[in-house]
């Protein structure tokens, strides 16, 4: 039997030039893998800690030197001579070492380094692509991508309060096609942008992020794009939102306010819950739009009950901040019937065990899943594998730039030739306009 050696931590840096942490995990064959582990931006106020340094002469504060020493240190001692067949344990152990409800003493990055680290170290032993190590399924569905070609909010320096403007194509037969037709989309917004004389460089998660007036300013170049490219906006490609409303939501007044034009003394927006909803309500009625993900606060469940009410026949109302991949957040969502999809990204809990186990009572509850990436990110693709491995059936990883970014998706058109006739590219998402 293999045992685990070594644990191992260094500091990384991320795709935003901030560090992170990078976790080896080696067993006594000398079999090693290693995992590196992605941060937010826009975070949710109830994740798992991410344990930083807080020292001002390193890296402005955000070092992780201690969570690598704890790597190195009480988690590595707890581990050596453990099974790294036996994941649960693994992750279970840790947990027990760490002793707090947010993992704030050893860090949700140290673990969630050694938990990724010790999947990929299994599938190793085990000789199986990670993908069916972390869940062997009789067929695969390969997740149908969803590729954000316009940034704002936390991850641009424009205007756009709305974080991430994607497009899906689910018309697409299989995933090559889909990433083809996002490239070809993405390509032709490009060229729109510049024929209207805007900036092409892109923010944190690869889309552009021209200094545009308006939400329906950018949904207007993307359904260009869309018919410029030669598809149709709606039967073959539809549209999905994340305002990630919680960065612009003031508690007091309960108002969502256009915080980034307040800050820079321009005209902007102010609206109450009610004016929120039917705002995106309306904004559903005229864009291809089958997807809204945090439309309101993650605190904010009597407007997410309100929002759930109107548009969660139609539209897919997936909880980031809101349920943060944790069971109990996405619990009592279940029992309140808010929302209908959850956003998983594995840091947010930090441990794969309760990843899979918040994935398998979304999928219980008749809940979507969309595996995701934060937007600071690593070369690391792990989340592609997990994505096939669950058959969540819908991936958000950026956009079609950006090594960050792309890698995940060439992982899975890796897998999808790899596993040819026994996968599928299947859109998860019931609300889909086109059902082709
Ligand atoms: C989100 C993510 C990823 P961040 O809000 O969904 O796109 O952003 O990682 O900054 O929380
Ligand atoms: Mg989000």
């Amino acid at each position: 039997m293999e045992k685990i050696e070594k644990v191992h931590a260094i500091e990384i840096l991320d795709s935003r030039g901030n560090p992170t942490i990078r976790v080896f995990v080696q067993s006594t064959s000398g079999l090693t893998a290693y995992a590196s582990v992605p941060s937010g931006a826009s975070t949710g106020e109830y994740e798992a800690l991410e344990l930083r340094d807080h020292e001002p002469s390193r890296y402005f504060g955000k070092g992780v030197l201690k969570a690598v020493e704890n790597v190195n240190g009480p988690l590595q001692k707890a581990l050596i001579g453990k099974d790294p067949v036996h994941q649960e344990e693994i992750d279970k152990l840790m947990l027990s070492v760490d002793g707090t409800e947010n993992k704030s003493k050893m860090g949700a990055n140290a673990i969630l380094g050694i938990s990724l680290a010790n999947a990929k170290l299994k599938s190793l032993i085990e000789k199986k692509p990670l993908f069916a190590s972390i869940r062997e399924q009789k067929n695969y569905i390969l997740p149908m991508p969803m590729m954000n070609i316009i940034n704002g909010g936390a991850h641009a320096d424009n205007m756009l309060d709305f974080q991430e403007f994607m497009i899906r194509p689910v018309g697409a037969a299989n995933f090559q096609e889909a990433i083809r037709w996002g490239a070809e989309i993405f390509h032709t917004l490009k060229k729109l942008l510049q024929n209207k004389g805007y900036a092409t460089s892109v923010g944190d998660e690869g889309g552009f992020a021209p200094p545009l007036g308006s939400n329906e300013e950018a949904l207007e170049f993307i359904v260009k794009a869309i018919e410029n490219a030669g598809y149709k906006p709606f039967d073959q490609v539809t549209i999905a939102l994340d305002p990630a409303a919680s960065e612009f939501f003031e508690a007091q007044s309960k108002q969502y306010i256009e915080t980034k034009k307040q800050k820079k003394n321009k005209e902007f927006k102010s609206r109450s819950i009610e004016e929120m909803v039917s705002y995106y309500s309306s904004l559903c009625e005229e864009y291809p739009i089958d997807s809204i993900e945090d439309g309101l606060d993650q605190n904010d469940w009597q407007g997410w009950k309100l929002l759930t009410e109107k548009l969660g026949n139609e539209i897919q109302l997936v909880g980031d901040d809101l349920f943060v991949t944790n069971p109990k957040f996405l619990q009592k969502g279940i029992d309140q019937k808010i929302a209908n999809s959850i956003l998983i990204k594995v840091n947010q809990i930090g441990t794969l065990t309760e990843t899979l186990q918040t994935i398998d009572l979304a999928h219980q509850n008749n809940y979507t899943t969309v595996i995701s990436h934060r937007s600071g990110e690593t070369e690391d693709t792990f989340i592609a594998d997990l994505a096939v491995a669950v058959n969540a059936g819908q991936i958000k990883t950026g956009s079609l730039s950006r090594s960050d970014r792309i890698a995940k998706y060439n992982r899975i058109l890796e897998i999808e030739d790899m596993l040819g006739k026994k996968a599928t590219l299947q859109d998860s998402n019931p609300k889909t306009k086109n059902n082709a």
